[in-house]
């Protein structure tokens, strides 16, 4: 049982904290150098503790345990402008040396029966606490706007419905996730006029 649900998640909040402000350097760094930044924005959030317990019951996962065997307790978010970026960005990650990834999940070549497409990165991270380091898992979520549009709505649906989407809505969601697959492929062929003029832009910024 966890005692003091404040205590246990304060370095889930630390980490996110953390990252949010590494993953947003990157995208500084980008814009100083007047290059395309692979990440147009980044989110954080902890798990609710409601969406906590519901999950470990439904995955049967011991309270004991959820610290190892719930990967998303800490949960951040990269929004990328075109699906070639979602690469660079893994990338990115897997240079890094503050922390380790222990999973990726290939979404987007495979996307689920629902529609939904990402890349997840599952990281290991270390935060500074009182009682020394400690290592926290921490789920990263990258898609492209496109993606991410159709996971926001397709996300409130599930919430509305419990789960259980009736099936004419259902079908709707994956003609939309195959229009925001297009979406997707229709501005990558377009992608160097599209950086063109952001370069532009930016400069006259
Ligand atoms: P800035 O200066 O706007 O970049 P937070 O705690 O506020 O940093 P949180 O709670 O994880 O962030 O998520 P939130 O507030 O939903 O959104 C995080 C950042 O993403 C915010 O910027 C939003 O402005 C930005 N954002 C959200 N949706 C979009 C979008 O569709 N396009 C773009 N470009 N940005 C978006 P910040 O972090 O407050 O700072
Ligand atoms: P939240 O906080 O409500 O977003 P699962 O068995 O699917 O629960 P698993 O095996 O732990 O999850 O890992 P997975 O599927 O790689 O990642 C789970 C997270 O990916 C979900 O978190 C969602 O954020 C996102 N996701 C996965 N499938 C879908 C989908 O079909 N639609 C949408 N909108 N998002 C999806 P949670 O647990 O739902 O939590």
């Amino acid at each position: 049982m966890i005692e003091n649900w404040d205590v246990f998640l304060a370095p889930y909040k630390q980490a996110i904290d953390e990252l949010k402000i590494k993953f947003k350097g990157i995208r500084t760094q980008y814009e100083k150098n007047s290059l395309h930044s692979p990440i147009e924005f980044v989110t954080g959030r902890v798990k609710p503790i409601p969406s906590i317990l519901d999950k470990a019951i439904r995955k049967q996962i011991d309270l004991d345990k959820i610290g190892e065997e719930m990967q998303d307790i800490a949960g951040v978010r990269m929004m990328c402008q075109f699906v070639e970026d979602i690469k660079s960005v893994v990338e990115l990650l897997r240079e890094r040396k503050d922390f380790e990834i222990i999973e990726e999940r290939d979404y987007i070549s495979q996307n689920k029966d629902s529609g939904y497409r990402s890349y997840h990165c599952v990281i290991r991270y270390p935060v500074e606490t009182l009682q020394g380091e400690k290592n926290i898992l921490v789920e990263i979520q990258i898609r492209t706007l496109s993606m991410n549009f159709w996971a926001t709505i397709e996300h409130s649906l599930n919430y509305k419905y419990s789960g259980q989407i009736p099936t004419n809505i259902q079908e709707r969601l994956k003609r939309a996730a195959e229009a925001a697959f297009r979406l997707d492929e229709e501005m990558s062929l377009i992608r160097d006029e599209i950086q063109e003029a952001q370069a532009i832009f930016s400069r006259k910024k």
